[in-house]
This record gives C-alpha cells, structure tokens and sequence, in this order.
C-alpha cells in the first residue's frame, strides 16, 4: 500500500492519502528552536531542548493518535460546518476532504480543499530564529461569496520541562498565565519569579525566572481568542471538535492556574476566487520580542507577508539543498538515489544535530550527548559539511577522558578539562552513567580518518585538544590513548573487556568478560593509527602497532574463529557468546562485518564470514542480529532476552548493523549482494508496502522486526537512529566508491552487475567532480581506468594534482 511519493526534483516527500499507518514527520529547526511534525501537523516544539524546554505539549504513545499540535481549523459561518488544515484532528470523510503533505528539507506543506475552499499551511523555523511560522494561505474556488472564520491555536506546556509539566499538576498550573496582547497571546512561567526564588521545592527546572512564549498573527485582525485550553475545547471534548470552533465563537478567556493555551480567531470573508493570507507564529520569548517578530510580517504593503516568508523559506531551501548538493548521483535506482541526494543525508544531519533528542518515541530527556551515538553521526555528514564535522569531532575528542575513554554522555554544558569522570560519584550523579563503554573512543578512528581525507587537513593530526578531566594532547595522541584505554582493560584470552556496553547496549560483559566486536574495532583502531604512524615517520609507533595487530591476529584464528564463523565473546566465566554449538545466539552478525570492515579476516576467511552471514542471518527486510534469539537460556550478561523474541537487539533487525554489512560485502568486492542487503532496509524501496513497514518510506529507523515476530517486516523508533550515518556511509564509501585520500581521491565503485552506468557529482575539497562511471562488462567491482578532463590514468585513483576547479571524470569498470 502506497501513501506518497517522492519529488525528485523538489526533494520532497509528498503524502496525498492523510491515513498513514503511524505518523509521519519532519524535523524543522536548530539546536536552538526543535520542532517535529507530522504529515497531520501533530507534533511539538522546545528551546534547546526537548525535555526541558518544551512549548507545545504533546502526548506521547496516545491512544489512537498522537496528539496534539499546530492545528489550524476552518469554520464556514453559513452553516457551521468546520473541518481542520490537516485531515487530523477534525478528520473530515476522505472522500470529501482532500490533502497533501510535502515534506521537505526543514518545511512541511500541508495543503487541503474541502467545499470549494484551499487552504496551504506551510511550517518553517526561519533560518537561526527561535520562533516558527505557520505561513496559512486560505482560497475560495468556489462561485458564492464565503464567510469563514479561521482559528490557529497551540496548546502550551505550564512548565518548560516536560515531566513537571505532564504529571506535576499540583504545581505546573498554578505557575503559568496567558495574557491577550491584541495581535498575540503571551504566555508567562513564573511570572513572579526571579533568581532570588529560584528552585522552589526543587520543581522548577527554569530556576524560578520567568519565562515567556507566544503565539500570534500577522496579516490579519484578531476576532477574539481562547488564552485557556477549557475555554477552546470545552469540556468532555476533544481536538475533532472543540467548542469554541463548534459555536463560532472563542470566549476571550485568560488563563489562571488552568491550562495555558492560545487560541486565535480571525474572522475573514472570500469573494469567489479570492485568496487571503495570515502568518501565525510560535516562539519563545516576551511581549517585546513577540511584537517586534509579528511587525517584522505586517508591513505596509498588501503582499509584505508572502515577500517576507518567502525570502526566509528560499533562504532556508537554499542552505539546506547547498549542502545535499555537495553529493548528488543518478543510478539506475531511483529509491537509491533518493536516499542518498535528500532524505538519507537529511536525516544524517538530523541525527547529527539532534544525536537521540527529541523524536514520538524520546521526549528528549538525555541531557548530553551519547558518546558513540554522537561520534558515529559525524560519520554521516563529513561529506556533505566537513567543517560542520570538524567542530563537533573536536567537541568529541575533548570529551574523551585522560585515561583514553570515552564520556558515556557529553553534557550540553561540557566544559573541557573540568569534567568529572564515570570514575567519580559527581558525574554519576548528573548524568546517570557511572561506567565506561568499551566502545566509545574507539569510533574516533574511522571517524578522524575520513575527516582528514576528506578535508585534506592533515594537520588536523597535531592539533592539541584538552582531555575532558585533565590535561591536552595531539589528536595523535588522543588517539593513541584510546587504544590504551582497552589494551589495559583486558580478559583472559587477551582480547578487550566488553565493561558495561560495547555497541550493544544489552551486553554487559563486564571488567573480564571479552568484547569480539571491540576486539575487531581494536584492531581496525590500530590499522588507522599505524597509517597515520607511518604518515608522521614514527618508526617505534609502528612498530608497537604491529606487534598489537600481530598478537591480535593470532588470537583470533586461536579462540575467535569457529569453522565458517567468528564468535561474540566470552564471559568472565568462560562461555563462549555466538558458539555454534549454543542452543541460541549461535551466530552474530557483528563480528563478522566488523572482522572485514577492521582488516583482520582476509580473503577467503571473510568471504566465508560474510557467507555464513547470508545463509544464516538473512532475511526479506534484512540480516537479524544474531539467531535463535535469546529465549530460555539467556544469560546474566546478555540482557536482550527481556525484549521479545526477534526484537530489536534480541535477534531483531537492528537497522544500524546493516549499514556495516554493505559496507563489509564491497570491500570483498561483492557488488550484487551488498545492492541487495541495501534494498533490503531501504525504507525507499518499501513505499509501496507501508502496510508492512509502517515507518516514514524516506527514513530509517532504529529496528525492524524478525521472522519470530508476529509483524516482521514492521520498523520501529522514527528518525534519530545511528543507521542513517552507517547506510550513508556504506552507500558513499562502498557502493558508490568515493574514497576520498590524503592527497586525492580513489573512486571505486562496487555496484550490482546490472548497472551499465551512473553519474555522481561531487564537490571534493571546493571543487565539482561530475562523474560518470561506465560497467560495459558487467563487474562487480574493479576500475580499468579513469579519464579525467582528457587526462588518462591507470587503476582508480585521482590525484588532487589532477584537479581542476570543474572536472569531468570517466571511471571505466571492468576486468
Ligand atoms: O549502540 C546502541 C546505541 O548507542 C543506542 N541504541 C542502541 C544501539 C545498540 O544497542
């Protein structure tokens, strides 16, 4: 079942049935102004941060719908009929009601016409303000005169943070109002507050100071108003049909210790075929600054608003698609191509910006940012925005502690080299994590090197970046230091300690028990560091790398390698996790692509993990995690066995794993099957069985449910996943084979034999590459030669040398 398609050339995703089988949203906004909506624009919006300065109240996993949002209703005053802007809430029968959703690059569009009236509420955060705009377009096609009233309203928390605001009543409502500033209602926290009050009774997360938010309108004269959730709805009604709309009339009521709310009406007449225009606008701040953003809309002249939000919603597109468009391709799939020019590298940056924040499955409550989550997501934009990636790669790497581990969360407020370490009780205590994950540091590694090979910024190498707690060093350094962090925290085999999480959350192997995931990432850590060793000429360092690769590959053919496959781990008491002859959990997934993404299994060894792979682990929605899942003999330290069978990380499929089994199959040249472990999650490809997926067709999304599942096939958690950085990557760097070097770039590709050809343009280091790569022969992977503005070179590699400003570039696959 289909409920949309995608628009190519707008890089847009448009909804034209409203019924989707779960909401699907957009994000719109900055770190400093959040918002999500939906295709029915339910959804909310928050100050910096999701949990504890939320605007707009929404409820989370509600019955039937999630609820509410920025509505905007349409009553026509000759009869009463009214009907909403977005098929939600009113919900009007779809055989009379007709809409349209564009979802688009930070806007959505949602369009309706119902009675010969057109409405278009285009939602937008203006580029570095920290207010929304709901520009709302209203038509009458039909050949009477109309009398309409128009209502926007918003439903306001109390209290900016979202826990005290749902559950903490006796205190919330009595610290919020609204006021009736004639073009806005104005809501105010804590009114009377101030720092001297501050913290009463340690409720009040804002501290005790006032805090103010609005909702007004410009290019139109407010009627009357509801600053009163009661007032607008009424009692024992809901968001289908609230009084005030249902009447025709709004009570002009302030609220006082009830709920705040605001509420507009704006009674207009259409002559037929006429069109009028109005702007609502959310946002956060005081009656001051809410008059000046309104008057900013109304000006003089009669098209002021259209000229002022179009110049804010071009400037917005023109940001947003100047960074997509640092990577554009045209293969023969365009659900590939999709993914790859807009809505996998919108969500890259998503993630990105927003690491695991704020979604409707988070209410944003973390206050940090996850340490792997965060380093992963870097991954997934340094070729779209390099200098964006730098910045926060250097936020990362000064939260990494001097003992060489990672922060497990990297507080908003982090300040280098004055934190608290998992080490002592204080940063428990604000955060909530007390451990260290093996893992964490250790994703610094491909994360760096794609950094200085795409930017070209080797120096980047010898910065000198403090550690969290104490001290500075040398990237290099840094670097260094996270390999000793795990050679000094090892088990009885000589692989790294899986401590209180590798990349699985659910594996607490402990101080003893051993990680072979983070032994592969180990190994792929000391790979990087001995080219970046060799690099600076620093002969002992290599040589302490190899000694480490040796021993490692030593231990891995000893105790790791089963037959066709390599185990998980070990317990502190020395059961092997992943063995074959285990009734579950016989075979991962992990180990096996992270022993061919690090180097370590060669040749024939990692084709035949990768096989094992696809006869064991694969499926039609793809590969599972592990299998059987855990049932009756799960294990202390293996905690997945709580989630039910074939779900998420107990033998589900985890989306992020697929990304690393792409990437693995092209670097064993396997060009057919990683295309088609790629079709296999790419919510494109799924558009037309949305019935199955349930999830948005245009991004991933955190699990997909496996074969023991009652709904296999059906995904899960929305949006802020670290599978849209892993698939981008595998897409970009694998199949696609852009690799950029130190010195230039190596364009090898690794495609389904069925492509005959396809072309790439890429800004590498400021300069456009249009790329056209030619598969006569049918190869999988493999590059004969290269053409570069006339210039011919042998194998698959171009030096910066041979760049120009613009260049034309053949790549001729074959054998
Ligand atoms: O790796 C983790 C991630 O950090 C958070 N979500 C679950 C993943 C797998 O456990």
């Amino acid at each position: 079942m289909n409920y949309g398609y995608f628009d190519e050339l707008s890089k847009e995703y448009v909804i034209n049935r409203p019924d989707t089988p779960s909401p699907w949203c957009n994000y719109l906004g900055s770190v400093d102004y959040g918002a999500i909506i939906s295709n029915n624009a339910t959804g909310y919006s928050f100050v910096k941060s999701g949990a504890s300065g939320r605007i707009i109240r929404f409820r989370f996993n509600s019955a039937s719908n999630d609820q509410p949002g920025r509505y905007i209703y349409i009553r026509d005053n000759s009869d009463g009929d009214f009907w909403s802007g977005s098929w939600q809430p009113v919900c009007k029968p779809l055989d009379k009601y007709k809409s349209e959703c564009r979802h688009g690059t930070a806007y959505t569009q949602i369009s309706s016409s119902y009675r010969s009236i057109d409405t278009t509420a285009l939602y937008f955060v203006p580029l570095d303000k920290n207010y929304e705009v709901w520009q709302f377009k209203i038509k009458n096609n039909g050949s009477e005169q109309k009398n309409l009233s128009v209502y926007g309203m918003v439903e306001f928390t109390n209290h900016d943070h979202y826990e005290n605001d749902t559950v903490n009543l006796q205190y919330s409502q009595f610290i919020s109002k609204t006021y009736f500033k004639g073009d806005h209602i104005l809501q105010v926290i804590n009114e009377n507050g101030s720092e001297a009050s501050s913290d009463v009774d340690g409720h009040c997360d804002t501290m005790g100071d006032p805090s103010c938010r609005f909702f007004g309108v410009a290019g139109q004269t407010v009627s009357a108003f509801d600053g009163e959730r009661e007032a607008f709805l009424g009692y024992y009604r809901n968001y289908g049909n609230p009084l005030a709309v249902e009447t025709g009339k709004c009570s002009n009521t302030a609220a006082y210790n009830c709920n705040s709310f605001g509420a507009l009406q704006i009674d207009i007449t259409l002559a037929p075929g006429e069109e009028k225009e109005m702007v609502f606008i959310l946002g956060a701040g005081n009656e001051e600054i809410a008059k000046s953003v309104i008057n900013k809309y109304n000006g003089e002249a009669a098209n002021t608003i259209s000229n002022v939000v179009n110049t804010q919603f071009e400037e917005l597109k023109k940001f947003w698609h100047a960074r997509l468009n640092n990577l554009q391709v045209n293969t023969p799939d365009s659900n590939l191509n999709n993914m790859v020019n807009v809505w996998n590298a919108y969500q890259c940056f998503i993630t990105f910006l927003w690491s695991r924040a704020a979604s409707f499955q988070y209410c944003g409550l973390r206050n940090g940012l996850g340490y792997r989550d965060t380093v992963q997501d870097i991954q997934g934009i340094i070729h779209l925005d390099d200098k964006l990636a730098r910045e926060r790669l250097w936020l990362m790497l000064s939260a990494q502690v001097s003992n060489g581990g990672g922060l497990p969360l990297v507080k908003f407020d982090h300040k280098a080299g004055h934190v608290k370490t998992p080490d002592e009780s204080e940063y428990a205590k604000s955060t909530g994590q007390s451990y260290y994950r093996a893992d964490d540091a250790l994703w610094l590694f491909p994360t760096v090197i794609t950094y200085i090979k795409e930017s070209g910024e080797w120096s980047f190498i010898d910065e000198v970046i403090p550690y969290a707690d104490k001290g500075e060093a040398t990237v290099y350094n840094h670097l260094r230091q996270a390999i000793q962090f795990n050679l000094d925290r090892q088990g009885s085999h000589g692989f790294p300690a899986g401590l209180f999480a590798d990349w699985n959350d659910c594996l607490r192997l402990g101080t003893k028990g051993e990680s072979m995931f983070v032994a592969f990432q180990l190994y792929y850590a000391l790979v990087i560091f001995k080219e970046f060793a060799q690099k600076k000429g620093l002969s002992d360092d290599v040589k302490w790398a190899d000694e480490h690769l040796d021993r490692l590959s030593t231990q891995f053919d000893q105790y790791a390698w089963q037959e066709d496959q390599y185990v998980r781990g070990f317990t502190e008491d020395g059961y092997t996790i992943g063995a074959k002859e285990n009734a579950e959990a016989n075979i991962w997934l992990n180990p096996q692509t992270w022993s061919v993404i690090s180097g370590a299994a060669k040749g024939e060894k990692a084709k035949t993990a990768l096989n094992s792979v696809y006869n064991k682990l694969n499926t039609k929605y793809g590969a599972r995690l592990f299998y059987p899942p855990f049932k009756k003999y799960g294990m202390p330290v293996a905690r997945m066995v709580l989630f039910n069978e074939g779900t998420k990380e107990n033998a589900g499929i985890f989306s992020q794993p697929q990304g690393w089994l792409i990437l693995a199959e092209t670097i064993v040249g396997n060009g057919n099957r990683a295309y088609e472990y790629f079709t296999e999650i790419n919510p494109a490809a799924m558009n037309n069985h949305a019935e199955i997926r349930k999830l948005e067709p245009y991004v991933h999304g955190q699990a997909t449910e496996g074969i023991d599942t009652l709904n296999h096939g059906r995904s899960h958690v929305h949006w802020l996943t670290g599978t849209a950085s892993t698939v981008m990557v595998s897409l970009v760097n694998g199949i696609l084979g852009l690799q950029p070097q130190y010195d230039g770039i190596k364009l090898d590709p690794c495609i389904p034999s069925a492509w005959k050809e396809f072309t790439m343009n890429k800004v590498f280091r400021g300069k456009m590459l249009n790329i056209k790569v030619e598969n006569n022969e049918g190869v999988e992977k493999g590059v004969k030669y290269i053409v570069i503005n006339g210039k011919k070179l042998d194998g698959c590699y171009i030096s910066c040398d041979d760049i120009a400003d613009t260049n034309d570039v053949l790549v001729v696959m074959g054998k």
